[in-house]
């Protein structure tokens, strides 16, 4: 799992963590007959290695290759597709009452950490599960750390029952040690006298047992044959039971163990070895989108202390985690609660503060009925910044940002913008903070263009774009992280003598209707390029723009992610897959509008070597 994880990258720490707790998981229960439901399921790792996928290992991550988290299509083990979290236990339960309902008579498990506990769909599906009774086992395992430490009410609640726990261990060691040596015994009961605090904490199951759950632990989680023990123990009881698991992440791989929030998730090694030049220095860096988004909010939230980042869970992932220590004040970590995160959010609108909610896209979706009826219908101003934003790569389909513009636009109040390189995005997030709607800025995965940013932040009119290059045959309108490919391609086109437009849109809501006419008036021609599902996207509102205007003489061609769930694999090759970089755009032009090039290039394989 090392060697492997880190060189294609993926979750370590996690795994690492989870290694005994599997073995003793597999060892008492009898998958897939019963069912073990991960939660998240980026903790997979080791039961995928045992249940028949250690050939296939290797291809973690890569495309058609095992996928880094449960899928169903994959084996019959993986008992629920998941990416999430907070989905087990409500899974779990489904598939336990569909066994009682067909008189069958298998186990089902849910497995969730501390962090995705404190989840809100957790507490739900804990509340049906009590009422309903059945035989269900969750165990938690409990590791004190989500991605960065768990925040939160019941994580301290859990802190103070490993402390306890940790603390009655080593007074039996001590104990043991001390009864061997001479006057240990009145030594003991000084050290015990000392420690009279600590010795009276409380074990606080009671939150399980009002929940209707039998709590079994905690437990040492590394220890095999105790963990074999008390589930076998959960296994009888036949009503819901909670076993508190304690681990440790990254255990057994000291570079893991030492720095878990490092070794939760690793990047490819690919793509940490590109920043190395051929002689061994580190090449100049491009800034990712996200540390131009934390840059850009120390100094914005540096002059306004009513500016308040909401962020769920993803310190890290946003690049939040220094800022967050510079201004607790104005930076707040939620847990994986997205749901929360944006009422929350609004609450703190309602008082004249400013909200940025920094959530992944794919993480955004959970709240969606949050941003329409906490957020837009009382069009309050809160800001959205989406990173992960359209293709991601290895994390594959659960964790594609490709529907955002689809599911934002369609929401009454709400503005919807990308910004084409990361000097954009840090004038898009300064104009953002004046405006009295909500706003959501989404922008990619990895790094910027590498385009020098303006010392000075300006403001950028709502719903404008710009024309970027002028051209008399054809305009591709571009939004976001496919702005830089269309100028691209526009280059690879005028090679054959097609004169290209090339539009940075910047907004895909509401739309630069003066613009996109304009330019479609010209050349009669359009191709619109998104990072986003073609359904509900910007292609499809640049042709209901057209439709309602009446413009029927021209022709339009939408790239972008047909109805379908993208699989994992690297950014680039994806986006390749999906004509999205420069050759595929190049290319696409040609094939829908052969006339344009005909003379020069009629059939596509005529275009350079490589550009399919
Ligand atoms: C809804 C949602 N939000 C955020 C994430 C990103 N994420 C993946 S794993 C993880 C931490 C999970 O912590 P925990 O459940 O304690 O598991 P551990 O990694 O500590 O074993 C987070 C925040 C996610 N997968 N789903």
């Amino acid at each position: 799992m090392v060697s492997q994880v880190t060189e294609n990258g993926g979750h370590l720490a996690s795994n690492l963590g989870v290694v005994e707790l599997t073995i003793a998981l597999h060892r008492v229960f009898d998958s897939p007959k019963d069912k073990i439901v991960w939660d998240v399921g980026h903790q997979s790792y080791v039961h995928k290695l045992l249940t028949g996928r250690r050939e296939q290992f290797p291809s973690l991550r890569q495309y058609q290759g095992l996928s880094g988290f449960p899928d169903r299509d994959e084996s019959p083990h993986d008992a629920f597709t998941t990416g999430h979290g907070g989905t087990s236990i409500s899974a779990a339960l489904g598939m336990a009452l569909a066994r009682d309902l067909a008189h069958d008579n298998y186990h089902v498990v849910a497995v969730i950490g501390d962090g995705c506990l404190a989840s809100g769909m957790s507490y739900e599906a804990l509340n049906h599960a009590g009422h309903l009774g059945t035989n269900l086992i969750v165990v938690l395992n409990d590791n004190g750390m989500s991605i960065s430490p768990t925040v939160g009410a019941l994580a301290r609640r859990l802190s103070i029952l490993r402390t306890s726990y940790h603390y009655k261990q080593a007074k039996e060691r001590i104990s043991r040690l001390l009864s061997f040596l001479p006057g240990g015994r009145k030594l003991y009961w000084s050290l015990e006298r000392l420690k009279g605090g600590a010795k009276a904490i409380v074990m606080p199951t009671m939150m399980w047992e009002e929940f209707g759950f039998t709590y079994l632990g905690p437990i040492d989680g590394h220890n095999i044959a105790e963990m074999e023990l008390i589930l076998k123990q959960a296994k009888n009881l036949g009503k819901p039971v909670i076993v508190h698991a304690l681990t440790a992440k990254g255990k057994g791989y000291k570079p893991a163990e030492d720095d878990p929030v490092h070794f939760h998730s690793l990047a490819p090694k690919r793509l940490i070895l590109n920043q190395v030049q051929d002689n061994g220095q580190k090449s100049k860096e491009i800034p990712s989108y996200s540390r131009i988004f934390a840059q850009t909010m120390r100094r914005l939230i540096t002059d306004n202390a009513k500016i308040i980042v909401v962020t769920a869970a993803m310190l890290e992932g946003n690049s939040l985690s220094l800022l967050a220590k510079e201004f607790p004040h104005q930076i707040y970590d939620v847990g994986i609660c997205e749901e929360h995160a944006v009422t929350f959010a609004a609450g703190l609108a309602t008082q004249g503060f400013i909200p940025v909610v920094a959530i992944y896209s794919t993480f955004l979706q959970r709240a969606f009925d949050q941003i329409l009826h906490d957020v837009c219908l009382p069009n309050l101003p809160v800001v959205f910044a989406l990173d992960r934003s359209g293709i991601v790569g290895e994390d594959g389909k659960t964790h594609q940002g490709l529907l955002d513009l689809s599911y934002l636009s369609l929401m009454p109040n709400m503005a919807v913008c990308a910004p084409k390189d990361e000097n954009e995005l840090q004038h898009l997030l300064y104009t953002a903070l004046d405006i009295k709607h909500p706003l959501a800025i989404r922008y990619p995965r990895g790094q910027g263009a590498g385009v020098p940013l303006d010392q000075e932040f300006h403001k950028l009119p709502i719903g404008k774009g710009e024309m970027l290059k002028q051209g008399d045959d054809i305009a591709i309108i571009a939004i976001g992280s496919t702005v830089m490919p269309s100028l691209e391609a526009a280059e690879h086109l005028a090679r054959y003598g097609i004169d290209t437009s090339v539009v940075n849109a910047r907004f895909a809501k509401p739309l630069d209707r003066e613009l996109i006419l304009k330019v479609a008036s010209h050349t009669k021609k359009i191709v619109t390029v998104e990072e986003n599902v073609l359904s509900g996207g910007f292609g499809a509102a640049v042709l209901e723009l057209l439709a309602e205007s009446g413009v029927s003489n021209v022709k339009v061609k939408r790239l972008g992610i047909p109805d379908e769930f993208v699989e994992q694999g690297r950014q680039d090759f994806l986006r390749s897959l999906y004509h999205l970089d420069a050759q595929g755009i190049a290319q696409q032009v040609v094939a829908f509008f052969p006339e344009v090039g005909a003379s020069m290039l009629a059939p596509t394989q005529h275009l350079p070597k490589g550009a399919a």
